[in-house]
């Protein structure tokens, strides 16, 4: 039986390649060049799949690929229906803040009530931390260059990713608070570890050793 594992290339891939190499999973093409979404490896069981990094929870959840690794901003965005997250690969690691234009009094307008106007791609996420503080928010959802909103007057704030902070420094924007720290996560189909454990379970042993959690 062949094991699918889903992965989205960029980052995730680049910083997963040397695990999955530990783990004797090495690519018989390079997932950044080929134009092929299917994959084989140097493992005899086990194909990759290319699909976007937000896309990757959803192939895991309905079994059409069997293991997967996507990063703990798209996992709470997703729910984690059906996935099981065994390891935290603690690779792609960022931080999921909320950001206004320097200047801007967050905090005034929060204790004020202000109602704000944040754009983000983490619709789920957003939503859940301001309710939790009881701030007022209409969400907007965009795709990406969340950083831009705030600057036409799109939104006041932002709900983004922030690794270096270089993009925020660029557009004068400061980071006011931390909703969660992130990395990326090995997920599993529930079903299909019950199903396929005997095959699964070498595959997680191996990641676990090659993250030095064995
Ligand atoms: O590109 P696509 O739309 O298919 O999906 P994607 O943009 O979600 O994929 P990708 O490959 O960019 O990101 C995959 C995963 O990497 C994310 O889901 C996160 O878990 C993780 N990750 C880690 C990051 C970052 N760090 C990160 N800094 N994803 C995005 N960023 C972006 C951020 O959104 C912001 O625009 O980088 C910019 C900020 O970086 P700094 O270094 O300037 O602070
Ligand atoms: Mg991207």
């Amino acid at each position: 039986m062949t094991l699918t594992l889903a992965l989205s290339k960029g980052r995730i891939l680049a910083e997963a390649a040397p695990l999955l190499a530990a783990a004797g999973i090495i690519p018989a093409e390079d997932p950044e060049k080929t134009r092929k979404l299917i994959v084989g490896t140097s493992h005899p069981q086990i194909r990759i799949i290319i699909v976007r990094a937000s896309d990757v929870p959803t192939y895991v959840q309905y079994g059409a690929a069997d293991l997967g690794i996507a990063g703990k901003d798209v996992l709470e965005e997703h729910g984690g229906e059906g996935l099981y997250q065994p390891i935290d690969l603690a690779i792609s690691r960022c931080r999921m803040m909320v950001a206004v234009p320097e200047g801007f009094d967050y905090a005034g307008a929060v204790r004020r009530g202000s109602r704000l106007k944040v754009a983000t791609k983490y619709l789920g996420t957003a939503r859940r931390h301001f309710a939790a503080k009881g701030v007022h928010v209409d969400l907007i959802k965009l795709y990406g260059s969340m950083e831009l909103a705030p600057l036409v007057g799109l939104a006041d704030a932002i709900v983004d990713l922030v690794s270096s902070g270089n993009t925020l420094r660029a557009n004068h924007l400061v980071a006011v608070e931390s909703i969660m720290e992130v990395s990326a996560r090995l997920v599993v189909n529930q079903a299909a570890l019950k199903l396929k454990r005997r095959q699964i379970q070498p595959v997680l042993d191996a990641f676990a050793r090659a993250v030095g959690h064995a």
